[in-house]
């Protein structure tokens, strides 16, 4: 599905996006890739402006991998897989310590890679969640599992503060647009198992070539 402008924003779209990423053959289209980031950054900027040095990044981002899709070599940045096979084969990456190539391709995708597994962290918080339960705990404790591991101390300080101006439950449900809380239980029921994938595949392919720990 393509999210239009003009409609009252629902995650759900979004998360069709991410959806929309495998192809038959099992790649991971980055066109979708970086519209599914889009969608949740706006998704995060709604939220307020505390968030903004987090969407800053990951717009910043996006934009790198917009550029290379639009660039002279575009086709082989339509999916993870071919790009990783011509950046690698064209030695366009540094894999073991910064160099040349600050901004490749995979070095880029990584970033998001990580944030994606904190994203189905939290998300399968919130399918699982009470009425009870914080989203700021839920977020945190996604974060503590995933993509803290990667960052210095100064931006988990941030990131923590960040998540305690995350509106309460009820409220961040309404965000969502999607519709009752068994509604948004069952979508994101529906949604987890594509994002797993889209994860688990970026995830092995990167781990065949050694690229999990790029500088
Ligand atoms: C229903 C839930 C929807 C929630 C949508 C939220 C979308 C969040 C988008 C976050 C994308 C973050 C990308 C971060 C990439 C990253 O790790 N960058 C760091 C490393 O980059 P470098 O180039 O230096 O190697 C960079 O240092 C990052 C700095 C910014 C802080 C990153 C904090 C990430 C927290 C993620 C959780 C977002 C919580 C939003 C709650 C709605």
């Amino acid at each position: 599905a393509v999210m239009s402008e003009d409609q009252k924003f629902c995650l759900r779209e979004v998360l069709d996006t991410f959806q929309s990423c495998l192809t038959e053959n099992k790649e991971v289209r980055i066109d979708q890739y970086v519209a599914g980031w889009r969608g949740l950054v706006r998704f995060m900027n709604s939220l307020g402006s505390v968030f903004s040095f987090i969407s800053k990044d990951a717009v910043n981002k996006i934009q790198i991998m917009v550029n290379y899709r639009n660039g002279e070599n575009g086709e082989h940045y339509a999916t993870v897989q071919s790009m990783v096979k011509y950046e690698l084969d064209k030695g366009l990456v540094d894999i073991t310590k910064r160099g040349s190539f600050p901004e490749s391709g995979c070095r880029t995708l990584l970033r998001l890679h990580r944030a994606l597994r904190w994203l189905e962290l939290f998300l399968e918080r919130l399918r699982t969640s009470t009425e009870v339960d914080k989203t700021s705990v839920m977020c945190s404790e996604a974060y503590n599992e995933s993509l803290a591991q990667f960052h210095p101390w100064i931006i988990r300080k941030a990131a923590g503060m960040a998540f305690c101006a995350l509106p309460g439950r009820p409220t961040f449900f309404e965000v969502m647009n999607v519709g009752t809380p068994e509604q948004v239980v069952a979508m994101l029921g529906d949604a987890l198992p594509l994002i797993s994938e889209v994860y688990q595949l970026t995830q092995d392919l990167y781990s065949q070539h050694n690229l999990l720990d790029i500088p």
